[in-house]
């Protein structure tokens, strides 16, 4: 059997993000508790992020055993058919942590040649399902972006986006005290020449609102591919100029997404 279409993957990754996304909010205790920390004391684990992802690897070795699966919380387990399923439990863990509504659950299948890495994959599919705002962003490689609510699906187009002094531009930050100074530095010499700035605390979602327009830019460095490759997909497919700050394929070392009209401006910007 050959490999599947991005479509079909599509299918595959809107319905196992969905099911997590249900576990993660209806099972969500009035207290949240940490459960560990990673890479700082506020790079934070809750007991329902390894649930949430515990689910999502049952679904998917289940519908597709054959393929390897990259997890924020169990980390690289290869497979043999070249496509690996990236995928964040919880995206926005802190807002989860907090009660704040931005988080999301983010899956992506990438196929790759050995150990999967955003310089060399290629993103076929994913899916970043949004509980609290009931909004389900989803995208299959040449076929377009979509986001799916209460009012029916409808295909997302980026807008060539606006001046630099009339542009919104979402950011986020590391967990780590001296990147967040350097983070400081480039928001005070870039917030004077925007409109504004916002931070929602969720990669994923920052993605899947420049697919909707909803921001005009949206830039970061220190993602995680899994914080990233559905939702860079999601705004690749609608039509966002998505790079590193340098043009080239975003990564952990940067990432801005932009409509066409505005991404070299706020790339020079941010150099
Ligand atoms: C988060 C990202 C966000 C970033 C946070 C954190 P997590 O991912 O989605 O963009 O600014 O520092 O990395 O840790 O909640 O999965």
């Amino acid at each position: 059997m050959g490999e599947p279409t991005p479509e079909q993957l599509r299918l595959l990754a809107v319905e196992v993000a969905t099911a997590a996304g249900d576990l993660v909010s209806r099972g969500r205790p009035d207290r949240v508790e940490v459960a560990a920390t990673k890479s700082s004391p506020t790079d934070v684990v809750t007991a329902m992020d390894t649930a949430s992802e515990q689910l999502l690897r049952e679904r998917l070795r289940a519908a597709r055993p054959a393929d390897g699966l990259l997890g924020e919380e169990e980390g690289h387990e290869p497979g043999s058919s070249g496509l690996t399923w990236v995928v964040d439990p919880i995206d926005g863990t802190v807002n989860y942590l907090y009660g704040l509504r931005s988080y999301a659950v983010s899956v992506a299948v990438v196929r790759s040649d050995g150990a999967p890495h955003p310089s060399t994959w290629t993103v076929l599919a994913g899916a970043v399902v949004d509980p609290s705002g009931g909004e389900t962003w989803s995208a299959a490689r040449g076929c377009g972006a979509w986001l799916t609510d209460a009012r029916g699906t409808r295909a997302l187009s980026v807008p060539s986006g606006p001046e630099l002094g009339q542009a919104l531009v979402a950011t986020g930050f590391g967990y780590d005290a001296r990147r967040r100074a350097e983070q400081a530095a480039v928001v005070a010499r870039l917030l004077p020449r925007v409109r504004d700035l916002r931070r929602i605390g969720t990669a994923s979602l920052d993605l899947c609102s420049v697919a909707a327009g909803r921001v005009d830019a949206y830039y970061e460095r220190g993602l995680n591919p899994w914080d990233f490759a559905a939702g860079w997909l999601v705004a690749s497919e609608a039509g966002a100029v998505v790079t590193d700050f340098a043009g080239g394929p975003a990564g952990d070392h940067g990432l801005l997404a932009a409509g066409r009209g505005l991404h070299p401006v706020l790339l020079e910007a941010l150099r």
